[in-house]
């Protein structure tokens, strides 16, 4: 792999699931021009879900967070391209999805539901050492 080429952890949320959207989410980011190197859908365990999101343990929405992302299946994918952390965070948009920019995928199809968690549809790595961990919690084979 040349060195300039990233791999990112993209993960469309059991509410994206639900509602049908994995493949819109696909589709921007073939449209983008990233490549899915690896795609799966499995619908996590409370240990990968600890290990996923160790850097939010004991914050106020860690407990709703790992109950949400546990409800139901996700869409796991492995994009690559140069600079597909950031592309794809850009993507995404806003973690709170009311003030999202709309032309992102959470400004254009998340909301806001009164909950203790934000449901924003999609998760993407945010940095190279964040993908580099993720990828191996999610794609131990790759
Ligand atoms: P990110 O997904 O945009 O990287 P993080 O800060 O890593 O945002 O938070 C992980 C996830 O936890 C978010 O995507 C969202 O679902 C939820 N979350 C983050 N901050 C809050 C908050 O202040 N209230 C409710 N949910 C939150
Ligand atoms: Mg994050």
């Amino acid at each position: 792999m040349s060195e300039s080429i990233e791999r990112s952890l993209v993960l469309v949320k059991p509410d994206g699931y639900r509602r049908g959207l994995s493949g819109e989410v696909l589709r921007r980011i073939e449209a983008k021009g990233y490549v899915p190197i690896a795609l799966a859908v499995t619908t996590p365990t409370r240990e990968q879900l600890a290990a996923h999101y160790a850097e939010h343990e004991g914050k106020p929405f860690y407990e709703p967070l790992v109950e949400f992302m546990s409800s139901g299946p996700v869409t796991a994918m492995v994009i690559e391209g140069q600079r597909c952390i950031e592309g794809f965070r850009s993507l995404a948009g806003a973690t709170e999805p009311t003030g999202a920019l709309p032309g992102t995928i959470r400004g254009d199809l998340g909301r806001d539901w009164g909950l203790k968690v934000q449901q924003n549809i999609v998760h993407g790595s945010d940095s190279p050492e964040s993908s580099a961990r993720e990828i191996g919690i999610w794609f131990p084979e790759l």
